[in-house]
């Protein structure tokens, strides 16, 4: 096979991959953040899954939707301790509403869901994330 046309094969195929992955439905999940609390504060999704969160911020003071990594957790309070175990973070200002893309890790199981900011977590903003496995394609 020449070269060119090794080429031109190669980009038909990472177009039709690119296809392949836009046509897999993203997830929509939408929850509010007030002080000081998530809204719903648990999330079921599929482990792979691209996940479109949609956040409102009805608060009026900063607040993070941060996941911890499995197995992990952020024990009596969010410190600099707990940084490295960070899988996930988003943080949002009073009003300030955003549309995110998050990929719901491959390993099942339940994942620890807080906002980090001092003192927060332990009045109320915690929640959990349920990841469970994928279906097999029949
Ligand atoms: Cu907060």
């Amino acid at each position: 096979m020449n070269k060119k046309l090794f080429v031109l094969l190669m980009m038909i195929l990472a177009l039709a991959l690119s296809a392949c992955e836009n046509s897999g439905s993203t997830k929509k999940v939408s929850f509010t953040m007030t002080d000081f609390a998530f809204a719903p504060n648990e999330f079921s999704v599929t482990a792979g899954q691209e996940i479109t969160l949609n956040i409102t911020h009805n608060g009026s003071m900063e607040h993070n939707f941060i996941v911890m990594k499995y197995g992990t957790d952020a024990g009596e309070m969010f410190d600099e301790t707990d940084k490295g175990n960070v899988l996930w973070a988003v943080s949002l200002q009073p009003g300030d509403s955003k549309t995110v893309i998050f990929t719901a890790p491959e390993q099942p199981g339940t994942y620890q869901i807080l906002c980090g900011m001092p003192g927060h977590m332990q009045s109320g903003m915690v929640g959990k994330l349920v990841v469970t496995e994928q279906l097999q394609q029949k």
